[in-house]
């Protein structure tokens, strides 16, 4: 069938908007009718090849939209059924099995190779074919190929249009807390970098009972958003030291921190705001083969580090959760998104890296 697609077509490109040909949801596939696709950091390193996803390619991995069509085998989503598309995972491996779907070892070729394992793609344009299954989705297009896996059914009277982000950046901020960190009631956790990811680990925070949220950025706006949403302490890393800063207001260390920013001095700073025994959590994706330094003896405290991927969510279970704490008002996501059309894509993506006007754009197919 003949769908509408945004394709980057060249490292460091713009979106094209184009028409294309989809296929027919084979075994296990679902053909989605997207409403709407929120733009993450990973589209955009996607796109600068920081990750080496063949192009041209059509991305988009935080889709929403109605089921159109299943494919043989398909069970639990049905046409009509209203859809919030996730990462896509193996389901069959021991990480899988064991719930740990972020782990799944065949992650990196299931979302960045551009085609399915067997190497082919659902879409073509003008006969040639367009590297796709992007995430198991590719969304930034008015349909969607999606595996039965990564569609995560939603109430038939969801506000459809907002919730594509809980796929990802969403679930990312708020699962690295949730599930990953899991800090006690009346911890301390510095949050680096308040766009979509960090703005959601400080709701989860302050849902979690965090005592002390501090929240690092360059952006003022961001920052007042951050306080907004539960920050206790913000701190304008342009003119300030962040790391003195958080171990003056926390006498010593913060519990936990989250680096969302991928850039090595700030993970670096990130542990060293630590307390002794403190975690941090890197969850923002670098250029393949970043490298950075530790303090030996400064870990040597018990201080930990881990990575989250997808804040290490089974997205089938912690979606549904992170709904229900948005209409419980303990998550209002809605605050962070700005809608867009879709035609708008370029200038989406203008706000969200340029003048960082938009913290998470929605594009409304
Ligand atoms: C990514 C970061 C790199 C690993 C997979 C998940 N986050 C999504 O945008
Ligand atoms: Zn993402």
């Amino acid at each position: 069938m003949q769908a509408y697609a945004a394709i980057i077509e060249s490292q460091g490109g713009k979106f094209v908007l184009d028409n294309v040909d989809i296929e027919e949801p084979r075994d296990g596939e679902v053909l989605v009718k997207i409403a709407a696709a929120g733009m993450c950091h990973t589209d955009l390193t996607v796109r600068d090849q920081y990750y080496p996803t063949p192009l041209p390619a059509v991305l988009g991995h935080e889709g929403s939209g109605v089921v159109e069509k299943v494919g043989r085998g398909v069970t639990t989503v049905k046409p009509g059924d209203k859809v919030v598309l996730s990462f896509s995972y193996c389901g069959t491996c021991p990480s899988c099995m064991k719930g740990h779907q972020a782990y799944c070892p065949s992650l990196f070729p299931l979302n960045f190779m551009g085609r399915r394992l067997d190497g082919s793609t659902p879409i073509r344009r003008n006969g040639e074919e367009v590297n796709a299954c992007f995430f198991g989705q590719s969304s930034f297009a008015t349909y969607s190929i999606a595996t039965e896996n990564n569609c995560i059914k939603v109430a038939d009277d969801a506000p459809i249009e907002l919730l594509g982000p809980l796929g990802c950046g969403i679930q990312t901020g708020a699962g690295t807390v949730l599930n990953a960190l899991q800090p006690a009631p009346g911890s301390s956790i510095a949050i680096f970098g308040v766009g979509s990811v960090g703005l959601s680990a400080v709701m989860a925070a302050k849902a979690s009972g965090c005592l002390k949220i501090i929240a690092v950025d360059r952006n003022p706006t961001r920052l007042q958003l951050a306080r907004e949403l539960g920050a206790t302490d913000i701190i304008d890393a342009t003119n300030t030291n962040a790391q003195e800063t958080i171990i003056a207001l926390t006498g010593g260390g913060a519990d936990y921190a989250i680096d969302t920013t991928a850039i090595p001095q700030v993970l670096r700073s990130a542990v060293d705001s630590t307390h002794t025994m403190g975690e941090t959590a890197v969850v923002g994706g670098a250029k393949l083969g970043t490298e950075f330094s530790l303090d030996m003896n400064n870990m040597l405290f018990g201080r930990k580090l881990r990575g989250v991927v997808e804040g290490s969510s089974t997205p089938q279970v912690f979606i549904p959760q992170l709904i229900a704490m948005r209409e419980a008002g303990l998550f209002p996501f809605e605050k962070l998104c700005t809608f867009y059309d879709f035609d708008q894509i370029n200038q989406a993506v203008e706000d969200t890296e340029v003048s960082g006007n938009a913290i998470k754009a929605i594009l409304k197919m």
